[in-house]
């Protein structure tokens, strides 16, 4: 899910699974802005706790007059051209009232291969909706054979300017971010219990995530997965697992490859020191993605670096946060941050997504859901939904969330400082003074910079 708006935070998951039962259903709940208590809770169907595969939105606007929501799933009752693979879903609908419409995300070209209208098959289906109402999705291409069917079983990508109805490109060519690039697939949890990472996290399957940069037009459209830092590996060998990243610069039309489109996440741009890089690792996987309202690229993922085996292979894991600005310029930044204060023991599945969300209209602050464990005692919790806010201070001079600080900003901080109004705030410690000058002027000051 995927909406803006308001400040109402969502977060849901799959529900757990029934002792000899199948996942039933995917839940959620919300809260409004300001509130600290999650006050009620849906369920799209069924009625047990989010177990599995979090995810979080912000919005929507209450402002507006109508609202499409996008939902992404796999549906495997679907009638397949492969049919041993799982099958994308869309559905679309008002979440208040819990109506929602089903279509099929398929192309209307027969495959040119055999003729057959395959629907756009995989896992980890994301969607995000651009300003000018184009539906982009990435699949993970998760079919059997080795070479996959689009990507060699890494994601793609296709779009729909026609609120589902009609899928693009067409069969034989969805967009495919790192075609050619020498980028490998990861292994999958069919290929045997050895490979990049635990088989415990994520089930290795690539994860792909999908941002939207609502601050260009047409929008810049992110899509980033994890995969093999090096290419020509058996995948039953342990290899180092990275973080790619690549952009679309026409509303998610067409994504490039190379050059300032596409990033390869070293371990030594994380901050990975030389003597932690072994072949085995360390593997950063799972990412969630998120363009704050700077246009930088956040992301979080689980990262092992920590993990006491000197091969990485005792299944420690952490969660931390990368902020990239200046995408692919001179000027680049990358950084890093560690989210989970205890490297903890995967030991049991943890979930196959995590998400990152911006609060509110103008993506000033972040919002990730994980699952993680903790201490307790001498052992570590079952696996648990994390909320964590990240407040970086991001654009605090744009008062009216326009995208700019202009005079109109400054009149509103000044006359929010003269009622005491908590909009004042700006570094958010409970005080108006003249720290909140300071981070007025900083701010003003950066967003009017060349
Ligand atoms: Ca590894
Ligand atoms: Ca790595
Ligand atoms: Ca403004
Ligand atoms: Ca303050």
């Amino acid at each position: 899910m995927s909406v803006r708006g308001s400040g109402r935070i969502w977060l849901g998951g799959l529900r757990g699974q029934t002792q000899g039962g199948s996942f039933a259903g995917i839940n959620y709940a919300n809260k409004e802005a300001g509130d600290t208590d999650w006050t009620s809770g849906f369920a799209i169907a069924g009625t047990q706790g989010v177990s599995d595969k979090p995810f979080m939105a912000v919005g929507p606007d209450p402002t507006l007059s109508s609202t499409m929501y996008y939902v992404t799933y796999n549906d495997q009752t679907m009638t397949a051209c492969d049919s041993t693979n799982a099958q994308s879903a869309q559905v679309t609908g008002d979440a208040f009232l819990n109506t929602w419409t089903k279509l099929r995300i398929k192309p209307d070209t027969p495959d040119p291969e055999t003729g057959d209208v395959c629907d756009y098959g995989g896992w980890g289906s994301l969607p995000v909706v651009t300003d000018s109402g184009v539906v982009v999705v990435t699949v993970l291409d998760r079919y059997p054979a080795v070479a996959g069917k689009y990507n060699a079983r890494k994601p793609y990508v296709v779009f729909s300017d026609s609120a589902g109805a009609h899928w693009w490109p067409n069969n034989s060519a969805p967009n495919i971010p790192g075609f050619g690039m020498g980028v490998e697939a990861c292994p999958i949890w069919s290929d045997g219990p050895i490979g990049d990472f635990s088989p415990k996290v994520d089930r290795r399957k690539c994860a792909p995530t999908i941002a939207v940069d609502r601050s260009k037009s047409p929008n810049w459209v992110y899509v980033a997965y994890y995969a093999r830092s090096e290419a020509g590996h058996p995948l039953t060998e342990d290899r180092n697992a990275d973080l790619y990243i690549f952009r679309s610069v026409d509303g998610g039309l067409t994504f490039a490859n190379e050059g300032v489109h596409g990033l390869h996440m070293t371990d030594a741009m994380l901050g990975v020191a030389p003597g932690g890089l072994i072949e085995q690792g360390p593997d950063q996987i799972v990412p969630a993605m998120t363009i704050d309202c700077t246009g930088a690229v956040n992301l979080i993922y689980y990262d092992n670096r920590n993990d006491p085996s000197p091969g990485y292979d005792s299944e420690y894991f952490d969660v931390y946060h990368t902020r990239i600005t200046d995408f692919k310029q001179p000027t680049m930044q990358i950084t890093t941050t560690r989210l989970t204060p205890s490297s903890f023991p995967a030991e049991m599945f943890l979930g196959d997504y995590q998400t990152l969300a911006p609060a509110g209209p103008t993506g000033k602050k972040l919002y990730a859901a994980y699952i993680a464990r903790e201490p307790v005692g001498s052992g570590w919790s079952s696996k648990n939904c994390y909320v964590r806010k990240i407040t970086i201070n991001l654009c605090a001079a744009d008062l009216n969330g326009n995208g700019f600080a202009e005079g109109g900003d400054a009149e509103s901080f000044s006359e929010a400082v003269s009622t005491s109004s908590p909009t004042a705030d700006l570094n958010e410690d409970g005080q108006i003074d003249t720290d909140d000058l300071e981070t007025f002027v900083w701010s003003y000051e950066s967003m009017n910079a060349e």
